[in-house]
């Protein structure tokens, strides 16, 4: 396996006050021109990453636990990514692929067929956007299956449009006053192991809960799509009990549903596996992908089955910028950069490493209420002690330390109270555990 080389020192350095000067004064010019609805996690502003690495505009390096929400696993200035950017953009930077189309773009749709979960026969489009390509999807399950209802569930995220804000279920900060919203969305329980009210409860379990409010709210016939991330995002990292989606995969099919898995977040290695499905051995009809496609720039696809895809008619799907020549040719240089650097594989390791640490803390922790996740996409639940009452002030308090000593880290979950963890999959074991290092104590201080 190829050994990573980095650009920068992978080492955590604070060198002044933070936020450091050139940060504060390039805060001030932002909120008088920067419109105030789009808030940022970190107090810094980016001039340079690499591997595990962010350095800030006034030389401070930060560890990476973010990725940009699970977007560089490749790192935020991957060799190959860069280089496939350069190279395509000395020739063109747009035709438009429903104008005069390119290779790219036909490239990145036979990478996303060969590696996304199945072996039948499928079709990709590519778009722009996370947001875009559920969209998309949902467009194509509708069409081929002459339905209108979609099923969401309890916690998910599907992006900030409006059917898919539709789609997601947290009001405060996606949805609060942004309606109407798309009719013909129904939202059923999700299987939520550490908050169930019966612990014993089963995946197929949770499953037939689900399928019986669908039966009994919608009428499997008037159903064209369910949709699901088989590890839930912005909702709390939520690994659904095992046998879950395996269950309502299959129930989709006896009953003609398109099944939608929303790979967005927890495709392209990031669990361990190039796609999350797999770790039950789930095949989608649909699979949604974005974030961690190309190296971080923007592009989305949807890659489906062959007869679902090509019922649309010519013209019906598209857009102007969707698949763009750069941005698939980032694709390919990620894509390639995952397969020489066993990036799955990395993953693993990440998680090992991870909860080898964590797990000790969490027994002697009162605040730990649940960890969980698979690869590198990982989630400490914080719970004030004692039992299992939401804590969003420690975690924000967790969140607000880590930065302060250098390490970038984000929070989610319907109820604020979840620490995620995402680093790039090339960081590091010894950054890591530097990372890891300044998170226990960041959680012990709140203990
Ligand atoms: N589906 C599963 O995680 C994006 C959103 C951050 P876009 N998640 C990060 C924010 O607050 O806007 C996401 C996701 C899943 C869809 C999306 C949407 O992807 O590329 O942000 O549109």
């Amino acid at each position: 396996m190829a050994e990573i080389q980095y650009r920068l020192e992978q080492k955590r350095n604070i060198v002044g006050e933070f936020p450091g000067p050139k940060s504060k004064e390039l805060t001030e010019r932002r909120n008088a021109v920067v419109a105030a609805g789009v808030a940022s996690g970190v107090p810094v502003y980016a001039a340079d990453l690499d591997g595990g690495i962010i350095v800030d505009v006034d030389g401070n390096s930060f560890i990476d636990l973010a990725a940009g929400i699970a977007v560089t696993g490749v790192g935020g200035s991957a060799p190959a990514v860069v280089e496939g950017i350069k190279e395509q953009a000395d020739y063109f930077t747009h035709s438009c692929f429903m104008v005069t189309p390119y290779e790219g773009y036909v490239r990145v749709a036979e990478l996303l067929n060969e590696l996304t979960p199945g072996g039948h026969e499928k079709r990709t489009v590519l778009f722009n956007s996370g947001a875009e390509a559920v969209e998309n999807a949902v467009k194509v399950a509708r069409l081929a299956t002459g339905r209108d209802a979609v099923v969401a569930f309890d916690h998910a995220y599907h992006g900030r449009t409006n059917l898919t804000m539709g789609l997601t279920s947290k009001s405060m900060p996606y949805k609060a006053n942004f309606g109407p919203f798309a009719p013909e969305i129904y939202r059923v329980p999700m299987s939520y192991p550490f908050r169930e009210e019966n612990p014993d409860i089963t995946g197929a379990e949770a499953a037939q809960r689900a399928i019986t409010a669908i039966e009994k709210q919608i009428g499997s016939d008037s159903v064209g799509a369910i949709l699901l991330e088989p590890i839930q995002g912005e909702g709390g990292f939520i690994v659904p009990a095992e046998g879950f989606m395996p269950a309502l995969a299959a129930w989709a099919r006896e009953k003609g549903i398109v099944f939608i898995a929303d790979e967005v977040q927890s495709g392209f290695c990031r669990t361990g596996a190039w796609f999350a499905s797999e770790h039950e051995s789930v095949v989608p009809d649909i699979v949604a992908t974005a974030k961690g496609i190309a190296g971080g720039m923007p592009l989305s696809a949807v890659t489906g089955r062959a007869e679902l895809m090509d019922a649309v008619h010519a013209g019906g799907l598209g857009g102007t910028y969707g698949g763009n020549p750069v941005a698939c040719a980032a694709a390919i240089g990620a894509i390639q950069t995952m397969k020489d650097y066993d990036l799955p594989a990395r993953a693993r390791r990440i998680e090992t490493q991870v909860m080898d640490r964590l797990r000790p803390l969490a027994e002697q922790t009162e605040i730990i209420g649940d960890l969980r996740g698979r690869g590198a996409m990982l989630a400490i639940e914080l719970v004030k002690p004692g039992g299992k009452e939401p804590n969003p002030e420690a975690t924000k308090a967790i969140a607000a330390q880590c930065q302060a000593e250098g390490v970038i880290i984000l929070t989610c979950g319907t109820y604020g109270n979840v620490v995620r963890l995402l680093p790039p999959l090339v960081i590091g074991d010894e950054l890591l555990g530097d990372g890891l290092d300044v998170l226990e104590a960041a959680i012990r201080a709140q203990a």
